[in-house]
């Protein structure tokens, strides 16, 4: 520890990226303060308890609680280095809501002290740091990049794999000056394996719109083309596949949306003040945003009408094997559904609960029973291998619409099933 410049740093937010990062640094052997505005949150983590779900992060909180090297507060306190990781959302005009950055920036404003360096990691649009962090900063009469560092550097990991990729992945630091950029790495160099790159601030934050604004544009492309497959009449999974063997093509796999806090809102936030130069952008986010009407219109299409059926649905989050349900695109299929008169109900074993309480099933045969047809909407590994025989036996009609390619079609049809497949290019299968 010696040769550390910092010993003492204080995150606030303790969500998806914040908590992850405290633990980790906790781990390093660093004293570091988790701070927290929501009551819950912090009587959960100081239970030894979680408010997230994030495969192995219990383990590391709790270790990181136990030696001491973490502690939990609703309050910063003095520090060597503050980190910014609070939610940025959408508002109703498409564009950030910037209010908890701006809180949490007010609130390190008499704690903050000569030499010590503040990160903004919240997803932000570009000018943030400069514009909106660094003059809340200044009102503690001390100036940025003299008395004290300012640097934007954004998380890039995977939910559901962040603790690996919080080492693994390579790291973009923009400072609101060299010195900024290079007291920002030399603290996350401590733990991050992958390269890090240095820049300025505006840029850094500009880097990490353009990464999942470009996931959410080969998203829409993959969408759009399930859309005319279907009129082609071309399986486009098996296109899309064949495509990618191309050593230049790369394109991802059409489903029943885009969801999530990130790829889904991000976009947004690269068009919000010049919306007159956005073109593609926003067509994308219009595209991925419509893909939960062409699955209701798929669906109601093989049942001949939706009014009076009974849909069985798999899977409520916005993506496999996590507990988020933010943006989830498989919530707006079943409100769609219901909207044109069917009953739904539903089965996610990492849901939570409360969400959609009133479809709730706590079985997949539940879920099944006396059913007109059986909707997959997302791909968790625990629906992966399926038992047609034994979902068959429970359904009223049985039929199959799949939007993530994750069954194996021959073996529902040789248990009696109509099988359809979101972009297979094929009226129901029999
Ligand atoms: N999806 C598809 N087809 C695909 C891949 C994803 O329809 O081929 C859908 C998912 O089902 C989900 C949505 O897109 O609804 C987003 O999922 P994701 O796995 O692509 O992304 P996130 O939101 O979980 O994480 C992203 C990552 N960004 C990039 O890969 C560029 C992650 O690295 C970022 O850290 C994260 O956003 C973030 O916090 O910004």
């Amino acid at each position: 520890m010696t040769s550390r410049p910092y010993r003492k740093v204080c995150v606030l937010g303790l969500g998806y990226i914040g908590l992850p990062t405290a633990a980790t640094l906790a781990t390093q052997g660093f004293d570091v303060i988790g701070v927290d505005t929501n009551p819950r949150v912090i009587n959960t983590l100081r239970n030894g308890d979680l408010h997230i779900h994030e495969p192995g992060l219990r383990a590391v909180v709790r270790s990181a609680l136990q030696s001491g090297h973490l502690r939990i507060e609703n309050a910063p306190e003095p520090s060597d280095v503050f980190i910014i990781a609070v939610p940025t959302p959408l508002t109703n005009e498409n564009s950030a809501d910037l209010s908890y950055v701006r809180a949490a920036s007010e609130s390190l404003v008499s704690h903050l002290r000569k030499g010590n360096l503040v990160i903004l990691e919240s997803t932000s649009p570009p000018g943030t740091t400069q514009g909106l962090v660094l003059p809340i900063l200044e009102q503690s009469a001390l100036r940025a990049g003299e008395d004290f560092l300012l640097a934007y550097s954004p998380e890039r990991v995977l939910p559901g794999q962040i603790l690996e990729e919080l080492i693994a992945n390579e790291r973009v630091i923009g400072g609101i000056d060299r010195g900024s950029a290079e007291a920002a790495r030399s603290l996350y160099a401590s733990f991050v394996e992958g390269e890090i790159h240095l820049t300025d601030a505006k840029t850094a934050e500009m880097v990490k719109l353009i990464e999942n604004t470009y996931r959410d544009i080969n998203i829409a492309l993959a969408n759009e083309l399930s859309r005319l497959a279907e009129a082609i009449g071309v399986d486009v999974w098996q296109a899309i596949s064949l495509a990618n063997r191309h050593p230049r093509v790369q394109i991802l796999k059409p489903g029943p949306g885009v969801g999530g806090h990130c790829i889904s809102i991000d976009p947004w936030f690269l068009v919000q003040d010049d919306c007159d130069q956005a073109q593609i952008i926003p067509l994308a986010r219009k595209i991925n945003d419509d893909q939960p009407k062409f699955v209701v219109s798929m669906t109601s299409n093989i049942l001949g009408r939706l009014n009076g059926m009974t849909l069985a649905v798999l899977g409520l989050t916005y993506k496999p094997n996590v507990d988020d349900v933010r943006e989830s695109p498989a919530i707006s299929v079943i409100e769609l559904l219901q909207q044109e008169g069917a009953s739904v109900k539903a089965y996610d074993p990492f849901a939570p609960k409360n969400i959609l309480a009133d479809c709730r099933c706590e079985s997949i045969d539940k879920t099944c029973e006396n059913a007109d047809c059986l909707l997959i909407l997302v791909a968790h590994d625990t629906f992966q291998n399926l038992n047609p025989k034994r979902i068959g036996k429970q359904m009223k009609r049985r039929r199959v619409m799949d939007c993530q390619n994750i069954i194996q079609g021959t073996l529902w049809l040789d248990e009696g099933f109509q099988v359809k497949r979101l972009g297979d290019g094929k009226p129901l299968e029999t």
